[in-house]
């Protein structure tokens, strides 16, 4: 099989790059470890920043985010057991459009259906080969059947556990990593949210988080240890320790019920540089992964395919190559700058076991701060909502 641009990982990042190339005439191949129902039942992400939002119309797969999404003005931050607004509208003329990951990558496969794109389910062993030629390749297994993709480009889409970065020689790629000691213990549950805006909560027994799906679908958090399991959590437990967490009128009003989906997340930053080496090219988690505290990972992700598509529309439609050479700085420019404010977020609002009780007063300064003024305020929104691609 030949292609023009061969991509690895069905995720937001691959269904979104070859949704755009599709639309301007450029041939895509996605190929894709797991199945599409796997694919499609994983629950992440809720909040997507204006810049993505209008990427979802641009790639003409926006129509039933913007009937079912809600634009969420502002959202709730919580300590010392009360509660503080953050209006990110007021501070800077955007909103956050709140829509499940899970319902736009329903979307993006919806799209790829339409045109008639290609996305090979059950791909196993994936590899890129000659990526520091102009020729390069990709082959997989279905079954006991090998294949072959030839290619102009690769990218990379499969995440941070996929084969794309690991193709690259170590001694080409830089890794920057912090692992936290805290993950996230997440569940969704079919009640109705507590509040109609999201609630980050820094309480002394750790961090929580309300968000929502929809007016019925409520998604909850709790800071949980790096060693806690699943099973460690019924959910009468989490229910109890999320309410001791919120706020008196929160933890008085919550409505709970089972758990439809529970799961824990790690909490790590990490970025891989650069994200181009000869033909490959890396995109998303597959470059750098963030905690989940800034919404920032398929934001993220969304400005790299921002830049990806339109360097290889410069290349296909004008011969010009400058934006594939400058991809990798671009990207990362905005990506740090993601990193920074998740990084900044993670440690304003959860208990870290090594902190000291110096640090700790910084933390509860840092927030009376935010909440005394106004530029600390616009600081944060501004980075919430998405700085400019
Ligand atoms: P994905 O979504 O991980 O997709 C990668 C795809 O590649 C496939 N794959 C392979 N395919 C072929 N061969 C291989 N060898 C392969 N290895 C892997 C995988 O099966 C998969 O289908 O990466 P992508 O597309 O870059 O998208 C990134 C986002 O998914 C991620 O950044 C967000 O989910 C992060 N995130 C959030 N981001 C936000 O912007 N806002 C949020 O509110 C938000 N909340 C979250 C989150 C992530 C979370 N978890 C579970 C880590 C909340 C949570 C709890
Ligand atoms: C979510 O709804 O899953 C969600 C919302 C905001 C975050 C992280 C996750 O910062």
């Amino acid at each position: 099989m030949r292609t023009q641009v061969g991509i690895i990982g069905a995720g937001p990042s691959g269904l979104m790059l070859s949704q755009l190339l599709h639309l301007k005439g450029i041939d895509t191949v996605v190929l894709e470890r797991h199945s599409r129902d796997y694919v499609l039942n994983r629950i992440r992400a809720g909040v997507l920043e204006h810049n993505f939002a209008e990427m979802m119309r641009e790639a003409r797969v926006g129509e039933r985010m913007d009937r079912e999404g809600e634009i969420h003005d502002g959202f709730d931050i919580t300590y010392r057991g009360e509660r503080h607004r953050i209006d990110l509208k007021g501070l800077t003329g955007h909103g956050v459009m709140v829509y499940g990951q899970t319902e736009l990558t329903r979307d993006l496969y919806e799209g790829r259906d339409k045109l008639g794109g290609t996305v090979i389910h059950n791909a196993e062993d994936v590899r890129p080969h000659d990526i520091t030629t102009d020729k390069p390749y990709l082959t997989y297994r279905i079954g006991d059947e090998r294949h072959r993709v030839d290619c102009d480009f690769i990218v990379g889409c499969d995440g941070f556990h996929g084969v794309s970065r690991k193709s690259i020689p170590a001694d080409k790629l830089r890794d920057f990593e912090i692992v936290y000691p805290i993950g996230w213990l997440g569940v969704l549950s079919r009640t109705p949210p507590v509040s109609h805006e999201l609630i980050y909560v820094n309480s002394d027994r750790g961090f929580a988080l309300c968000s929502m799906r929809s007016h019925v679908l409520s998604r909850y958090y709790v800071q949980c240890t790096s060693e806690d399991r699943v099973e460690d959590w019924s959910d009468d437990r989490f229910w109890a320790e999320l309410k001791r967490r919120l706020p008196a009128d929160a933890a008085g009003s919550i409505v709970t019920g089972p758990s439809i989906e529970k799961s824990i997340a790690p909490l790590r930053s990490f970025v891989a540089e650069p994200m181009r080496y000869g033909t490959l090219f890396l995109a998303g988690d597959a470059a750098h992964i963030v905690p989940p505290t800034g919404a920032r990972g398929l934001n993220s992700a969304a400005s790299d395919i921002h830049y990806l598509y339109r360097a290889m529309l410069d290349h296909y439609q004008n011969g010009d190559d400058a934006g594939l050479e400058g991809y990798s700085q671009k990207a990362l420019a905005r990506v740090w700058k993601g990193q920074r404010f998740s990084w900044w977020l993670t440690k304003l609002l959860h208990r870290f076991p090594d902190t000291n009780d110096f640090e700790q007063r910084m933390q509860l300064v840092e927030l009376d701060y935010l909440f005394s003024s106004e530029a600390a305020r616009k600081s944060l929104a501004e980075n919430y909502v998405g700085l400019p691609f």
